[in-house]
Protein backbone atom coordinates (compact mmCIF):
# COMPACT_ATOMS: atom_id res chain seq x y z
CA UNK A 1 0.00 0.00 0.00
CA UNK A 2 1.44 3.59 -0.83
CA UNK A 3 2.54 5.56 2.02
CA UNK A 4 0.29 8.33 3.17
CA UNK A 5 2.30 11.03 4.14
CA UNK A 6 -0.64 13.48 4.82
CA UNK A 7 -1.91 11.43 7.44
CA UNK A 8 1.76 10.61 8.49
CA UNK A 9 1.98 14.56 9.21
CA UNK A 10 -0.85 15.22 10.63
CA UNK A 11 -0.51 12.52 13.33
CA UNK A 12 2.92 13.64 14.06
CA UNK A 13 1.72 17.38 14.04
CA UNK A 14 -0.52 16.86 17.07
CA UNK A 15 1.98 15.19 18.85
CA UNK A 16 4.27 17.96 18.50
CA UNK A 17 1.55 20.46 19.13
CA UNK A 18 0.72 18.68 22.13
CA UNK A 19 4.88 18.65 23.55
CA UNK A 20 4.75 22.61 22.99
CA UNK A 21 1.19 23.27 24.95
CA UNK A 22 3.17 20.79 27.41
CA UNK A 23 6.13 23.14 27.43
CA UNK A 24 4.86 26.15 27.14
CA UNK A 25 3.75 28.80 30.19
CA UNK A 26 -0.03 29.82 30.12
CA UNK A 27 -0.85 32.49 28.56
CA UNK A 28 -1.55 34.19 31.50
CA UNK A 29 1.01 33.78 33.59
CA UNK A 30 3.35 37.11 34.58
CA UNK A 31 4.18 38.70 32.67
CA UNK A 32 1.28 37.85 30.56
CA UNK A 33 2.38 39.84 27.48
CA UNK A 34 5.18 38.35 26.04
CA UNK A 35 3.49 34.17 27.35
CA UNK A 36 0.98 35.79 24.86
CA UNK A 37 3.32 36.28 21.92
CA UNK A 38 5.11 32.64 22.44
CA UNK A 39 1.85 30.74 22.13
CA UNK A 40 0.55 33.15 19.12
CA UNK A 41 4.26 32.57 17.35
CA UNK A 42 4.39 28.83 18.17
CA UNK A 43 0.60 28.25 17.44
CA UNK A 44 -0.20 30.52 14.53
CA UNK A 45 0.29 28.07 11.68
CA UNK A 46 3.60 26.07 10.83
CA UNK A 47 3.83 22.81 8.95
CA UNK A 48 6.54 21.77 11.74
CA UNK A 49 9.03 20.51 8.92
CA UNK A 50 11.74 19.88 11.28
CA UNK A 51 10.21 18.39 14.13
CA UNK A 52 8.45 15.74 12.02
CA UNK A 53 12.06 15.04 10.28
CA UNK A 54 13.48 14.34 13.70
CA UNK A 55 10.51 11.71 14.38
CA UNK A 56 11.05 10.04 10.60
CA UNK A 57 14.91 9.98 11.44
CA UNK A 58 14.25 8.43 14.76
CA UNK A 59 12.21 5.91 13.14
CA UNK A 60 14.47 4.94 10.41
CA UNK A 61 16.38 3.73 13.14
CA UNK A 62 13.88 1.49 14.41
CA UNK A 63 13.33 3.31 17.79
CA UNK A 64 10.20 4.74 19.09
CA UNK A 65 9.48 7.80 17.26
CA UNK A 66 8.32 8.99 20.31
CA UNK A 67 11.19 9.23 22.29
CA UNK A 68 12.68 11.84 20.32
CA UNK A 69 9.45 14.30 21.22
CA UNK A 70 11.46 16.29 23.47
CA UNK A 71 14.39 17.19 20.82
CA UNK A 72 11.37 17.66 18.01
CA UNK A 73 10.01 20.01 20.52
CA UNK A 74 13.37 21.85 21.00
CA UNK A 75 13.98 22.41 17.69
CA UNK A 76 10.66 23.98 16.17
CA UNK A 77 10.60 26.28 19.28
CA UNK A 78 14.47 27.27 18.04
CA UNK A 79 12.71 27.67 14.41
CA UNK A 80 9.97 29.59 15.86
CA UNK A 81 12.76 32.13 17.67
CA UNK A 82 14.14 32.71 14.13
CA UNK A 83 10.89 33.09 12.05
CA UNK A 84 10.21 35.87 15.00
CA UNK A 85 13.56 37.64 15.13
CA UNK A 86 13.70 37.29 10.91
CA UNK A 87 10.65 39.27 10.59
CA UNK A 88 11.71 42.20 12.78
CA UNK A 89 12.07 45.75 11.17
CA UNK A 90 15.92 45.38 11.48
CA UNK A 91 16.28 42.29 9.45
CA UNK A 92 13.51 41.22 7.11
CA UNK A 93 10.96 43.81 8.08
CA UNK A 94 7.64 41.55 7.60
CA UNK A 95 4.22 42.34 8.71
CA UNK A 96 3.26 38.77 8.20
CA UNK A 97 4.26 35.09 9.01
CA UNK A 98 2.40 32.23 9.01
CA UNK A 99 -0.83 33.59 8.02
CA UNK A 100 -0.93 36.32 10.54
CA UNK A 101 0.52 39.65 11.44
CA UNK A 102 4.25 38.82 12.59
CA UNK A 103 4.90 39.20 15.94
CA UNK A 104 6.56 42.85 16.85
CA UNK A 105 3.26 44.00 14.40
CA UNK A 106 0.94 42.35 17.00
CA UNK A 107 2.56 42.55 20.35
CA UNK A 108 5.68 45.77 19.38
CA UNK A 109 9.31 45.31 18.59
CA UNK A 110 10.69 44.67 22.37
CA UNK A 111 8.26 42.27 22.95
CA UNK A 112 8.83 40.12 19.86
CA UNK A 113 12.67 40.50 20.80
CA UNK A 114 12.19 38.51 24.46
CA UNK A 115 9.88 36.40 22.54
CA UNK A 116 12.59 34.85 20.08
CA UNK A 117 14.99 35.29 23.12
CA UNK A 118 12.74 33.08 25.57
CA UNK A 119 11.71 30.29 22.73
CA UNK A 120 15.48 30.31 22.42
CA UNK A 121 16.59 29.61 26.04
CA UNK A 122 13.18 27.30 26.34
CA UNK A 123 14.27 24.89 24.18
CA UNK A 124 17.63 24.27 25.35
CA UNK A 125 15.29 23.59 29.01
CA UNK A 126 13.10 21.26 27.25
CA UNK A 127 15.75 19.41 26.10
CA UNK A 128 17.51 19.24 29.62
CA UNK A 129 14.29 18.17 31.60
CA UNK A 130 13.38 15.59 29.76
CA UNK A 131 16.63 13.77 29.26
CA UNK A 132 16.06 13.87 32.97
CA UNK A 133 13.09 11.86 32.18
CA UNK A 134 14.40 9.34 30.02
CA UNK A 135 17.28 9.18 31.66
CA UNK A 136 19.63 9.60 28.45
CA UNK A 137 22.82 9.67 29.48
CA UNK A 138 25.33 12.45 30.28
CA UNK A 139 27.81 12.11 27.21
CA UNK A 140 24.78 11.80 24.59
CA UNK A 141 22.47 14.95 25.71
CA UNK A 142 26.24 16.70 25.94
CA UNK A 143 26.11 15.59 22.01
CA UNK A 144 22.96 16.22 21.37
CA UNK A 145 23.16 20.01 23.60
CA UNK A 146 26.38 20.88 21.12
CA UNK A 147 24.48 19.37 18.04
CA UNK A 148 21.90 22.13 18.54
CA UNK A 149 23.94 25.01 19.44
CA UNK A 150 26.07 24.72 16.67
CA UNK A 151 23.06 24.44 14.23
CA UNK A 152 21.42 27.22 15.86
CA UNK A 153 24.60 29.67 16.60
CA UNK A 154 27.06 31.43 14.21
CA UNK A 155 28.48 28.02 13.11
CA UNK A 156 25.03 27.98 11.88
CA UNK A 157 21.85 29.69 11.50
CA UNK A 158 23.21 32.87 12.58
CA UNK A 159 26.11 32.86 10.87
CA UNK A 160 23.50 32.04 7.76
CA UNK A 161 21.39 35.08 8.43
CA UNK A 162 24.61 37.64 8.88
CA UNK A 163 25.91 36.46 5.44
CA UNK A 164 22.06 36.67 3.90
CA UNK A 165 21.64 40.17 5.65
CA UNK A 166 25.60 41.30 4.87
CA UNK A 167 25.11 40.17 1.03
CA UNK A 168 21.73 42.33 0.32
CA UNK A 169 22.11 44.23 -2.72
CA UNK A 170 25.77 43.04 -3.21
CA UNK A 171 26.71 41.18 -6.34
CA UNK A 172 27.78 37.71 -5.07
CA UNK A 173 28.78 35.24 -6.28
CA UNK A 174 27.41 31.53 -6.00
CA UNK A 175 29.90 30.56 -3.00
CA UNK A 176 27.88 33.26 -0.68
CA UNK A 177 24.63 32.30 -2.06
CA UNK A 178 25.40 28.19 -1.05
CA UNK A 179 27.12 29.62 2.26
CA UNK A 180 23.89 31.43 3.10
CA UNK A 181 21.70 28.91 2.54
CA UNK A 182 23.36 25.79 3.88
CA UNK A 183 23.91 28.17 7.00
CA UNK A 184 20.79 29.98 7.28
CA UNK A 185 18.41 27.06 6.73
CA UNK A 186 20.39 24.02 6.44
CA UNK A 187 21.90 23.46 9.60
CA UNK A 188 18.60 23.00 11.25
CA UNK A 189 17.19 20.63 9.34
CA UNK A 190 20.77 18.72 8.87
CA UNK A 191 20.45 18.69 12.62
CA UNK A 192 17.23 17.47 13.10
CA UNK A 193 18.38 14.17 11.12
CA UNK A 194 21.48 13.88 13.08
CA UNK A 195 19.31 14.26 16.16
CA UNK A 196 17.42 11.49 15.60
CA UNK A 197 20.18 9.65 14.57
CA UNK A 198 21.74 10.37 17.65
CA UNK A 199 18.90 9.30 19.79
CA UNK A 200 18.49 6.15 17.66
CA UNK A 201 21.76 5.35 18.61
CA UNK A 202 23.25 5.50 14.77
CA UNK A 203 26.18 4.39 14.28
CA UNK A 204 29.13 6.64 12.86
CA UNK A 205 28.22 5.21 9.24
CA UNK A 206 24.39 5.61 9.75
CA UNK A 207 25.13 8.54 10.83
CA UNK A 208 27.01 10.20 7.90
CA UNK A 209 23.63 8.83 5.94
CA UNK A 210 21.12 10.69 7.92
CA UNK A 211 23.78 13.57 7.53
CA UNK A 212 23.77 13.31 3.63
CA UNK A 213 20.41 13.20 3.47
CA UNK A 214 20.13 16.01 5.88
CA UNK A 215 22.04 18.20 3.83
CA UNK A 216 20.61 17.51 0.75
CA UNK A 217 16.69 18.08 1.43
CA UNK A 218 17.91 20.96 3.70
CA UNK A 219 19.36 22.89 0.47
CA UNK A 220 16.53 21.52 -1.49
CA UNK A 221 13.95 22.95 1.02
CA UNK A 222 15.85 26.50 0.84
CA UNK A 223 15.61 26.23 -2.85
CA UNK A 224 11.94 25.70 -3.20
CA UNK A 225 11.66 28.82 -0.54
CA UNK A 226 13.30 31.02 -3.41
CA UNK A 227 11.25 29.92 -6.04
CA UNK A 228 7.88 30.08 -4.10
CA UNK A 229 8.92 33.62 -3.64
CA UNK A 230 8.96 34.02 -7.52
CA UNK A 231 5.92 31.77 -8.35
CA UNK A 232 3.86 31.08 -5.13
CA UNK A 233 0.64 32.17 -3.84
CA UNK A 234 0.33 34.24 -0.82
CA UNK A 235 -2.60 32.69 0.22
CA UNK A 236 -0.93 29.42 0.41
CA UNK A 237 2.52 30.29 1.77
CA UNK A 238 1.27 32.83 4.33
CA UNK A 239 3.29 35.47 4.18
CA UNK A 240 4.00 38.48 1.34
CA UNK A 241 5.71 37.35 -1.39
CA UNK A 242 7.90 38.52 -4.27
CA UNK A 243 10.13 40.41 -1.61
CA UNK A 244 13.08 39.05 -2.20
CA UNK A 245 14.05 40.16 -5.94
CA UNK A 246 12.75 44.06 -4.86
CA UNK A 247 15.01 43.76 -1.71
CA UNK A 248 18.15 42.52 -3.38
CA UNK A 249 18.27 39.50 -1.11
CA UNK A 250 20.67 36.77 -2.73
CA UNK A 251 18.47 33.73 -4.23
CA UNK A 252 18.92 30.80 -6.38
CA UNK A 253 16.86 31.93 -9.19
CA UNK A 254 18.32 35.45 -8.93
CA UNK A 255 21.75 34.20 -9.38
CA UNK A 256 20.82 30.97 -11.12
CA UNK A 257 17.64 31.32 -13.05
CA UNK A 258 14.06 29.50 -12.39
CA UNK A 259 15.26 26.70 -14.69
CA UNK A 260 18.30 25.61 -13.02
CA UNK A 261 16.68 26.56 -9.56
CA UNK A 262 14.37 23.87 -10.47
CA UNK A 263 16.46 21.13 -11.93
CA UNK A 264 18.62 21.56 -8.95
CA UNK A 265 15.85 21.42 -6.56
CA UNK A 266 15.16 17.78 -8.00
CA UNK A 267 18.78 16.88 -8.41
CA UNK A 268 19.15 17.27 -4.74
CA UNK A 269 15.95 15.25 -3.81
CA UNK A 270 16.98 12.38 -5.90
CA UNK A 271 20.13 12.49 -4.34
CA UNK A 272 18.57 13.17 -0.60
CA UNK A 273 16.33 9.64 -1.66
CA UNK A 274 19.71 7.65 -3.08
CA UNK A 275 21.52 8.71 0.10
CA UNK A 276 19.40 6.60 2.30
CA UNK A 277 18.91 3.67 0.05
CA UNK A 278 21.11 1.75 2.17
CA UNK A 279 18.94 1.89 5.01
CA UNK A 280 15.92 -0.24 5.77
CA UNK A 281 13.18 0.35 3.30
CA UNK A 282 10.15 -0.27 5.49
CA UNK A 283 11.46 2.34 8.15
CA UNK A 284 12.59 4.75 5.70
CA UNK A 285 9.02 5.53 3.99
CA UNK A 286 8.00 8.55 6.06
CA UNK A 287 11.78 10.41 4.89
CA UNK A 288 11.26 8.89 1.27
CA UNK A 289 8.04 10.76 1.11
CA UNK A 290 9.14 13.79 3.08
CA UNK A 291 12.17 14.31 0.10
CA UNK A 292 9.51 13.79 -2.72
CA UNK A 293 6.78 16.36 -0.81
CA UNK A 294 9.42 19.02 -1.11
CA UNK A 295 9.36 19.30 -4.82
CA UNK A 296 6.02 19.95 -5.03
CA UNK A 297 5.27 21.79 -1.95
CA UNK A 298 2.98 24.70 -2.18
CA UNK A 299 3.64 26.55 1.38
C1 LIG B 1 17.03 35.48 13.07
C2 LIG B 1 19.09 34.10 13.62
C3 LIG B 1 17.94 34.35 12.75
C4 LIG B 1 17.76 33.56 11.71
C5 LIG B 1 16.63 33.65 10.80
C6 LIG B 1 14.79 31.09 9.45
C7 LIG B 1 15.49 32.33 9.12
C8 LIG B 1 16.80 32.60 9.76
C9 LIG B 1 14.95 33.20 8.30
C10 LIG B 1 13.63 33.02 7.70
C11 LIG B 1 13.71 33.55 6.32
C12 LIG B 1 13.36 32.52 5.36
C13 LIG B 1 12.18 32.79 4.54
C14 LIG B 1 14.07 31.42 5.24
C15 LIG B 1 13.71 30.45 4.22
C16 LIG B 1 13.46 29.08 4.69
C17 LIG B 1 12.62 29.06 5.87
C18 LIG B 1 13.32 28.90 7.11
C19 LIG B 1 11.31 29.15 5.72
C20 LIG B 1 10.38 29.07 6.84
O1 LIG B 1 10.32 27.74 7.26
P1 LIG B 1 9.01 26.87 7.06
O2 LIG B 1 8.52 27.02 5.64
O3 LIG B 1 8.01 27.66 8.00
O4 LIG B 1 9.26 25.50 7.55
P2 LIG B 1 6.78 27.12 8.88
O5 LIG B 1 6.01 28.36 9.18
O6 LIG B 1 6.02 26.12 8.07
O7 LIG B 1 7.37 26.52 10.12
Amino acid sequence: MAFDLPSYMEERRKWVDEALDRCLPPPTAYPSPIHEAMRYSVFGGGKRLRPILILAATEAMGCDDRRALPLATAMELIHTYSLVHDDLPAMDDSDYRRGQLSCHKKFGEAIAILTGDALLTLAFSVVSREAFAHSLEDQRLAWIIREIAQAAGIGGMVGGQTADILSQNKEVDASVLLYVHEHKTGALIRACLRLGGIIGKADPSTLETLTDYGEKIGLAFQIGDDILDVEGEEKHVGKELRKDEAEGKITYPRLLGLDYSKRELRRLVEEATQAISSLPESRTQPLRAIAEHIIQRRN
